[in-house]
Parts: structure tokens; sequence; C-alpha cells
């Protein structure tokens, strides 16, 4: 467990003594598209219908917005508090080529996000940047989702798969999803109709919720491994995209090795902290720009 207590004050919480926790290490990591970082530093994000702004001050977080009983209900899972991120990144420390990201990464959680927002937000990631991806889901969010307001502001919570089942394909295009606008427009049809369970897909065991997950329409090995990760706590997938690429050329591998080798050979390598381990290299790389 990463931190001491929870104290509860008028309009949110303070989490004690947190460890391996920081604001810009967790939001800018890729892992999510629906945090902001304000001038003061603190983040608003929106997730499971909320807006909440997050503060680091020494070593608290304050969480406003939420009170204790949302906390344990909804947020301690969300920032994966009760597992020890220490003696994740004593073992991928032991690889002295890995420390390296380790070290400028120290403060990354792996949140547990809503597996049907994933689902369609990494469909859209698919060969796109993040601020175009973050925007589309902003676009999707305030065409269709639930108005929320916090501080005098207006955000918008991600679609039900309700509302996100009227959307006609160009109802997504509209929203800048580009070429990807028809798999959004299946995979709502299909999670909405009931012939593919996100539950039952979660239940299953790494590999096969990872062949599961490429019968989706615009899901390939990369962003099925971003979903599993990012969404249903299976750890041992190992997103390769253009930055983890790089990433491990420039640490391990040769650079003719395809995108499926990569991945073997990460998987192989980091076993059951694969997940963390990519996220470490995705961050590193990117934030740093690596060039090999
Ligand atoms: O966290 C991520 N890990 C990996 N491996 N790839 C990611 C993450 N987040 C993210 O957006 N991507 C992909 O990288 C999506 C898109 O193809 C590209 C944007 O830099």
């Amino acid at each position: 467990m990463d931190y001491s207590t929870i104290e509860e004050f008028e309009n949110g919480i303070t989490i004690k003594d947190v460890k391996n926790f920081e604001l810009n290490h967790i939001f800018d990591c890729g892992q999510c598209f629906r945090w902001n970082r304000l001038e003061n530093g603190n983040y608003i994000g929106i997730a499971f219908g909320k807006a909440i702004e997050v503060e680091k001050k020494e070593n608290n977080v304050i969480i406003y917005n939420i009170n204790e009983e949302e906390f344990n209900s909804v947020w301690k899972g969300y920032f994966d508090l009760d597992r020890d991120y220490e003696k994740i990144k004593r073992v991928l420390s032991e690889d002295k080529l890995l420390k390296k990201s380790v070290d400028f990464g120290y403060g990354i959680r792996i949140l547990k996000q809503e597996p049907f927002e994933i689902l369609l937000s990494f469909i859209i990631s698919a060969n796109n940047r993040i601020p175009m991806i973050k925007r589309a889901i902003e676009n999707i969010s305030k065409k269709a989702g639930e108005k929320l307001e916090y501080k005098n502001e207006t955000f918008y919570a991600f679609p039900s798969i309700e509302r996100l089942n009227k959307f006609t394909e160009q109802d997504f295009e509209e929203c800048g999803v580009g070429f990807r606008a028809k798999y959004l427009k299946d995979t709502v049809g299909k999670v909405y109709r009931g012939e593919f369970d996100l539950n039952n897909i979660s239940a299953l065991n790494d590999d096969e919720c990872h062949a599961a997950l490429q019968l989706f329409m615009g899901v390939g090995p990369k962003v099925a491994d971003c979903i599993m990760l990012f969404s249903m706590g299976k750890y041992t997938a190992f997103p390769v995209d253009v930055w983890v690429k790089k990433a491990m050329m420039k640490f391990y591998v040769a650079p003719d090795v395809s995108l499926k080798k990569i991945r073997d050979f990460g998987r192989d390598k980091f076993g059951e902290l694969s997940g963390f381990a990519q996220q470490y290299l995705f961050y590193y790389a990117r934030e740093n720009k690596i060039q090999v």
C-alpha cells in the first residue's frame, strides 16, 4: 500500500504519506487522455462520471470533489493505491538499462480506467498523436456526454454506451477521428447489442484477453495491449508503439526486429511486470524524444 491514511474535509480528501505518486508522471505518461494540468500544477480530470482535481503537497495528495466513500469505492482502485510500486521499481531497476527510465518516471502509477472508454480511446489512438486523440475524445464527450459542473466550469463525462449507440459514422467523423469512425461505430454496436461483453473479456487470462480484444474492428496487438493494461489490470501487456520501439532498439534489440518480436522479447524479459516496464520506457522515450 502506497499511503498511510485518508482524511476527509469539506469538498475533498487528503491522502497522507503517499509514495510513488507524481502528478505529471501519472497523467503525462501516455495512459490517459482526459487529464489536464492547471497553471498552479494541479490536474483536473474526468473519469467515472466526475470531474476531479488532484494536488500534490509535500507527501500528501489532495483530491477535490470526492468524499471518503467515493475514494474507497472508486478512486483508490483507479489510482492503484493498494499496490507497492517501490517493489516493482526495485525489481525493474535490477536491469541497469531499465533503471534509467524508472528513475526518470519514478512517480508513475498505472491507472485502472473504464474499459468501454479505454476501448474507444485506444481505437482512436492508432496511428494518431496524443493531442489529436485528446481532442477527439473531448469532442465526443461534448457531443453526447453528461454535463458536469466543477468550480463554475462545465466538463463533459465520457458518454454512455446507450448515447454512443445513437451516433452515426458521420457523428464520429465530426469529432475528428478520421478513418477510425467506422471502427468506433462497429465497436459500440457490438458492445451495445451484447455480442461482445467487456466483463467477460476482462475475466479471460492475459493471452486470451489480448486475442479477444483484437476481434473488435480497429484493434490490433498494440491497441489490445493498451486496453488490457490501462483498464483491465493485465500487467503482462507490452504495447509496442513508435516510442517503445525506439526505447527497445536503444537498449535491447536490433533495428530490424519486428513489433511482434519486440513484444515477445519484452514479455520474456519483464514477465508479470511487462506493462509497468513498458510505461517507464514510453515516458522516458517520449519526454526525451530519444532517437536511435
Ligand atoms: O502508454 C502508452 N504506451 C504505448 N506503448 N503507446 C501509447 C501509449 N499511449 C499512447 O497514446 N500510445 C500510442 O502512442 C498511441 C499513439 O499511437 C502514439 C502516440 O504517441
